[in-house]
Parts: C-alpha cells; structure tokens; sequence
C-alpha cells in the first residue's frame, strides 16, 4: 500500500468513527453539478467585433500575461482547467462570447443559436452541460450603465430584444445538449450619486423585464434567474435591482433568484440567505464569488463562508434546488490557476460538507447540549479531508498538490506565455 493508500484508509476511519461513510460522501459530493464561468479566462472580454470588455460597475483589474483572445484559445484554456476539476462541471457563457459566423458579426439585439453553436458542439464533446447570461454592459448602448432602465425607450426596446434572444439561444442550447440552461439576468442599472427617483428606474425595470419574459419555456430546456446588487463601482447610490426588488420580481414570476456572494453588505452573507429565500422560491442560483473593499468578484478561497454555502446546500438537502455557478475574475495571476484553483474550491468545500457530521451536530443542537454542538463543529475542522481530496483527484484522473501546481505552471509556460 502506498503512503497516500494508507492515508486514505486511516482518514475513512477517522470520519466512520464520526458516522461519515466516505464512499458515499464522495459519490454525492462529485454529482452535484458546478457551473464554471467562461469569463475568468479573458476578462470578461468576449469576441464582440468591438468588445466593450467588463463595465457597469464590474471591473477586471492586473495585466498578467496570457488571456485567451480568441474562442479557440479561451475553450483550450478551460479545457486545462477541466482537467483539473474532480466532479460534474458544466461551462456558464456571456452573450458577449458569441462567435462571428462565415465571418459576420451579430449585434446583441441580432444574435442568434448560430453564434453559439461551436460553443455548444464543443460542450457536447467534452460531456458538459451549459448556462447562460445575457450581456447588458460592454456595449455603446450600455454606455451609461442603464440599458434596461434607461428613460429612452428605443434603448430599453433594444436591451428587452437581447434579452428575448438570448432566452430562444438558451433554450436552443438546452435541447441541443438535452440539459436545461440556466439563463441568468444581471443589469447594471443604478446611479452614482443620489437619485431624486428611486421609483421611475424600477418601473421601467421590472417594465422591461416582463417584456423579456413574456414568452414561455419549458423548464426541461432553460430557466431564467434574476440577479440583485447592492452597488457597484459608478453606480454606488442606487442599484434599481436591489435585493428586495428581485425577490419580490422572483416570488411573484416564477423565476430563479440568483445570490452573489458578493452583491450584499459587507458583513451579511449569503449562506444565511438560502434557506430563507427557499422558503418562497422553489430553486434558486448562485454565484459564489468574493467580495475584497470594493471588489465582489476575488477568486473564492477555501474560508468560513465558502464552507458555510456548502453546508446549506449539503445538510438541508437542497443540491437540487440549487444551481451552483461561480462568478470571479483576476487577471493580475495566471488566469487558468485562478480559474482551476476556485474551481477545486467549490468542489472541495461541497465535499467538507458532505464529509462532515452534521447530523451529530444537529442531535447535540436539537437535545441543547451546545457545548457538544461547538465541540463537534470545531472538531470536524482538522479531520484528514486532505487525505480524501487527494484520493479524489487521483481516482477521477486529476492531479494535487504539487502536481497540480507543476501542471498549471508548465502550461503557463508552454502555452500561455507563448501569446
Ligand atoms: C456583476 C454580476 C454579474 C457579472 C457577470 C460577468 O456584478 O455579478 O453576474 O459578474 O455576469
Ligand atoms: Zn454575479
């Protein structure tokens, strides 16, 4: 038996001693699907004949060499990164990736199945399902930050196009890849100083969105979901889809709500928000991410929180009313490393949660012995989980620890500093 081996039987039995079968913690860990973003490999940048790049109150910030410029290289790069990832993954598109076709550019308001459907074969061969997102900032007509708000209504009707379109592309994708695309809506719409309106911009909001969603689609092909923010950077007074405006947009629709992790005040975290938005939405979406200052979109670490989100999923057995996606972008690493390194993450924390004792917990927490409770929550903490990750990678075919790292560096070097 190798040392690794040996290190894997002795970590089972740690966790069987805690009533954790590891086998099965593994089986359902690695099922639960993980949408990962397209947008980390080339800065939200997008193969638009003119590209706006990330703006509306998004920004990419470093100059790391090596972005993907071109859909070849950008699929290429998540491919490396596929290779790294343990578990059921799938790829979330912008509609700023459609590709041109027999050389022709689409406008967003003209963009069709056809712009996406390298994408799409590409998926398929690689055994990935796909999600979606229409792209309402990086656009001449978004220059102000306010496409769905805006107080021209040729404006609003061209943005209330795109959106229509890229639900009939969701759809398109979802059939063509028999699994249902999450089409997820986020707008920049806001104000950088004190509005004398809070209520106008809404009524053109929700105006425009329930003219996107006037037509119906079948659930088995795509879902919508609407995304909230607090601010963003040149929009910091006022974000007309607020929180409790797309709750309420969500309830009374029938659509998705999606949680950023980091879209809300600085000390209010989603985790806590799951089970609550779940007592009135039957699914909902996130996109895991992190919030630094005035950035939400850092590449997510292994901390508190993100081992919070999974244990929500996890211990309430939502893993089917939750559509995971992540959403983070640093161009000032190696964007494949920051891509495969949030990534691995997500999977590892669904893992934690998957291996830890929670119904224990929750009997110590139910009988009200809390001493019990805070003993076993901390001492799960430093159970052998880095034995089971490790035997993870190598029986799905993917690397660890140092390997991982030779792996990424050695593309870096052979392909992405070639650029
Ligand atoms: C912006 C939102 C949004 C974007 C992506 C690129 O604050 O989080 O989801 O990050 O659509
Ligand atoms: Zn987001």
């Amino acid at each position: 038996m190798t040392k690794k081996d040996a290190g894997f039987e002795f970590a089972k039995e740690c966790f069987a001693g805690y009533g954790v079968d590891v086998d099965d913690a593994v089986r359902a860990a690695l099922a639960i699907p993980v949408s990962v973003h397209c947008w980390q490999g080339d800065d939200v940048t997008g193969f638009e004949k003119a590209s706006g790049g990330a703006d509306g109150g998004i920004a990419v910030t470093g100059n790391h060499p090596g972005r993907a410029r071109t859909p070849e290289e950008l699929r290429a790069d998540f491919e490396k990164v596929l290779s790294f990832l343990p578990g059921k993954t799938r790829i979330n598109l912008h509609a700023c990736y459609a590709e041109p076709v027999n050389g022709k550019y689409a406008d967003r308001d003209t963009i069709s199945f056809d712009n996406f459907k390298n994408w799409t074969d590409w998926a398929n061969a690689q055994g990935i399902g796909v999600d979606f997102n229409p792209t309402f900032f990086g656009h001449a007509k978004a220059a102000d930050g306010c496409p769905l708000t805006n107080r021209d209504k040729g404006i609003r009707d061209f943005w209330v196009e795109h959106g229509r379109r890229c639900r009939e592309i969701s759809a398109q994708i979802g059939m063509k890849t028999k699994s249902s695309v999450l089409d997820n809506f986020w707008a920049p719409d806001g104000s950088k100083d004190t509005p004398a309106d809070r209520l106008a911009p809404r009524d053109r909001l929700m105006d425009s969105l329930d003219r996107m969603f006037e037509k119906k689609y079948e659930a088995s092909k795509t879902v919508d979901s609407v995304e909230s923010k607090l601010f963003g950077m040149g929009c910091e007074s006022y974000t007309a889809g607020s929180h409790e405006f797309y709750m309420g947009y969500a309830v009374t629709r029938g659509k998705l709500l999606c949680l950023d992790a980091g879209h809300f005040h600085p000390t209010e975290v989603i985790s806590d928000k799951i089970s609550a938005v779940l007592k009135f939405i039957p699914e909902i979406s996130l996109h895991v991410s992190r919030g630094v200052r005035w950035d939400s979109d850092h590449v997510i670490t292994l901390n508190d929180e993100l081992n919070a989100i999974a244990q929500e999923i996890v211990w309430n057995g939502f893993c089917s009313r939750v559509r995971i996606g992540l959403d983070y972008f640093d161009a000032s690493i190696n964007r494949v490393a920051a891509w495969s390194i949030g990534a691995r993450n997500m999977r590892k924390a669904l893992l934690f949660a998957m291996l830890t004792p929670y119904k224990k917990i929750r009997e110590a927490e139910n009988a009200g012995d809390n001493t019990l409770r805070l003993a076993l929550q901390e001492e799960y903490r430093t159970l052998p989980f880095g034995a089971v990750w490790d035997h993870v990678c190598a029986e799905t075919g993917k690397c660890s620890g140092q390997e991982f790292i030779d792996s990424f560096k050695a593309y870096e070097k052979d392909v992405l500093s070639k650029r």
